[in-house]
């Protein structure tokens, strides 16, 4: 594979509703948009997961663009690929910034892919024909808000409802979800809420046999975290602390997490949350894959990386229609009976709407 032309697109899509966490809130979601041309023409698509401003993780949209005009599209520029794996050894040299490095990746795989007449999933060595999904629900203004929206996603049929917490807006939810719902599969995100001062209030969401709590302490540790997990019954997920196969085995080496959330875009791509994946599996450790509010494409990967054996717990990565009045491919993502059907054309397995794309597009570049 030959790479001849680049083009960077930064696009802007309006989210159907506000999404709020406990470290900010999401109405228009800004990305880039990777489009990697070969000499044929033919076209692989990649999405950065990096948002506007650096509260998630340290990336941005304008530190990506950077790291992709000024390194990785060189470096892609400038050599060929037999498979999309050696993308992993050409970014190494290139100290993190790992979801710059999973957009342009993603975009050599969806090529690889079309180019091989395989779907991406076919091609990361996927097996299921559909995936199981959940549903990630921001903090709403109050419980009752919060119960609607859990109630419209069960009638939706999501097989798994996670909620985001933060200190004021935590076990009063859950219990008022278990009192309503029941025994339906459930856990919560504190994306980085708490510490270890709070470990006795942590430990009152044991009663409320949640299926585990996604990173209820700081982004950049794993130390703590295995403290708490030693006081929970509630299994502790990691999503934030984990960015390299590196991570995940000293997490499990520590005892700072039972599960691992896997997010194609914070692990540097594609090849390297395959990596992770065959570690976990090799430890019997269960893991699902998170989202970062993408568009059709970056969820058209996240569907590809789910069909990986290992994936066994239901994901983030909801239909279009959950986030978008209308999304950037035909047709939509969609869910039924919780499942999402895994597309079988080559590449991604969805068509782009250049037209609709094209009328998301804020700014584009051109590199060859
Ligand atoms: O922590 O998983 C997270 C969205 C943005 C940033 C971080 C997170 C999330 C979500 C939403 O939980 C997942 C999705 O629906 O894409
Ligand atoms: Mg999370």
């Amino acid at each position: 594979m030959k790479i001849a032309r680049v083009v960077l697109r930064h696009v802007g899509m309006k989210l159907k509703a506000p999404f709020k966490t406990s470290f900010g809130t999401t109405t228009e979601k800004e990305f880039l948009l990777v489009e990697a041309y070969d000499e044929d023409g033919v076209v692989g698509y990649g999405e950065s997961t990096a948002m506007t401003d650096p509260y998630y993780n340290e990336e941005t949209l304008k530190s990506n663009h950077h790291l992709l005009r000024d390194y990785l599209i060189p470096l892609v520029l400038n050599n060929t690929f037999a498979h999309p794996d050696e993308c992993v050894e050409l970014f190494a040299p290139i100290r993190r910034n790992m979801m710059a490095k999973a957009a342009m990746e993603g975009a050599i795989w969806d090529l690889y892919a079309k180019r091989e007449g395989l779907s991406l999933a076919r091609a990361l060595g996927g097996v299921k024909e559909r995936i199981p999904v959940g549903v990630s629900i921001g903090i709403q203004p109050d419980i009752t808000g919060m119960l609607q929206q859990v109630e419209r996603f069960l009638a939706e049929g999501y097989q798994r409802i996670k909620v985001k917490i933060m200190p004021g807006f935590d076990v009063d939810v859950i219990a008022a979800i278990r009192r309503e719902f029941g025994d339906i599969p459930l856990m919560a995100d504190a994306n980085s809420a708490y510490t270890l001062k709070d470990a006795e209030h942590l430990k009152k969401l044991d009663a409320f046999h949640l299926m585990m709590i996604e990173q209820p302490l700081a982004h950049d540790d794993i130390v703590d975290h295995a403290t708490l997990q030693r006081q929970l019954e509630t299994p502790l997920c990691l999503d934030e602390s984990i960015h390299t196969v590196e991570d995940a085995r000293k997490a499990l080496d520590l005892g700072s997490c039972r599960i691992i959330n896997i997010k194609v875009g914070r692990v540097g791509g594609l090849s390297l949350s395959k990596q992770i994946q065959e570690l976990c599996a090799s430890r019997n450790v269960p893991v699902w894959c998170g989202g970062m509010l993408e568009s059709g494409i970056g969820r058209a990967h996240n569907i590809a990386i789910t069909t990986l054996p290992g994936f066994v717990l239901p994901g983030d990565t909801s239909g279009s229609n959950r986030y978008w009045h209308a999304d950037i491919i035909e047709p939509e993502v969609t869910v039924e009976n919780g499942f999402i059907q895994v597309p079988e054309s080559p590449g991604i397995g969805y068509r782009v709407d250049r037209r609709r794309l094209d009328a998301c597009t804020l700014a584009s570049e051109t590199y060859r």
